[in-house]
């Protein structure tokens, strides 16, 4: 359980339709324990209910986004040996899959370093913008542990099968601008400007046809499982629920009017 006395280690902002998640233990580069799972389920839990947040920024406070978990706390066995597999299952996996399944856009913003299940947080959102300084770093192997929190399954989808073999095996630190070459990121921006970028893109996400977009998430991450036949029936079925949205009806109208559209979101 989350201890109450304990000063919050995450921060919430909402604003024009974003809502913005900040992991905030800046003294241990945001670093999981425990608390900061709880408190970050929960924020993710009140961002998928609130109507009004169409689309999440996750990001982290101070020189860090997220350096994985806090080697400081693992749980250890009587043997005294680390016990990791029920960390994963009961935490780092729900977290993950979580930012699959909630409908809206989840855009890491990652202000520094990301290492090891930081790494995976950022690489399991929809997408990342980095600042220039940020940098990644897989750090698993650098300790003697394998990949997890999902970096098996998205590092080689993201950059290829040889850059992630190469990256899990060293360890070796990926600059932001290597990062933007290799497609672990989507844009980089200036240190300077990297709070206001994120929030501009996000809030132009945010205005955006909030239902297609849960929808394209659904559909884009369905399509890595599926064949032609079935993407081609699921995007006839999604297109089907757009199709009906007042979203769609405005998204024509505005076209037909040579003018902006404005989305609701429904
Ligand atoms: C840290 C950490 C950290 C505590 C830096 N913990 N203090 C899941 C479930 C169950 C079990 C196991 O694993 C997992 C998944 C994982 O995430 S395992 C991987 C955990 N992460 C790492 O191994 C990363 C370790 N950190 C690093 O490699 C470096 O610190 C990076 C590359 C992140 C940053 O390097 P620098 O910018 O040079 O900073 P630094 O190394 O000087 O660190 C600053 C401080 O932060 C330092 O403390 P100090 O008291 O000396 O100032 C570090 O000890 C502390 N720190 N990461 N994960």
């Amino acid at each position: 359980m989350t201890d109450s006395a304990a000063s919050p280690t995450v921060e919430v902002g909402h604003q024009a339709g974003v809502r913005t998640i900040r992991l905030s233990r800046p003294e241990s580069l945001n670093a999981f324990n425990r608390q900061l799972h709880d408190e970050l389920a929960e924020a993710l839990r009140a961002a998928e209910r609130d109507p009004n947040t169409r689309a999440i920024v996750l990001t982290g406070a101070g020189r860090a986004f997220c350096v994985g978990q806090d080697l400081k706390e693992v749980n250890r066995g009587s043997d005294g040996t680390a016990r990791l597999s029920g960390m994963l299952r009961s935490h780092y996996n729900v977290l993950i899959k979580r930012l699959r399944t909630i409908e809206k856009p989840i855009i890491a913003g990652v202000n520094g370093v990301a290492a090891g299940a930081g790494l995976s947080l950022a690489l399991a959102c929809d997408m990342r913008l980095a600042s220039d300084g940020a940098t990644f770093v897989t750090a698993f192997s650098a300790i003697g542990l394998v990949p997890d929190s999902g970096a098996f399954y998205f590092l080689p989808r993201l950059v290829g099968w040889p850059k992630a073999m190469e990256l899990m095996l060293t360890s070796e630190r990926v600059s932001a601008d290597e990062a933007l070459k290799l497609g672990l990121v989507n844009k980089v921006l200036a240190a300077d400007e990297f709070e206001a970028g994120v929030q501009r893109f996000a809030a132009q996400l945010a205005s955006g046809p909030s239902l297609a977009y849960g929808l394209i998430k659904r559909g884009l991450y369905r399509s890595t499982f599926s064949d032609l036949d079935t993407m081609l029936e699921v995007e006839a079925q999604y297109q089907e629920i757009a199709g009906r949205s007042e979203d769609f009806h405005e998204g024509v109208k505005a076209f037909l009017e040579k003018r902006k559209p404005e989305f609701k979101g429904r």
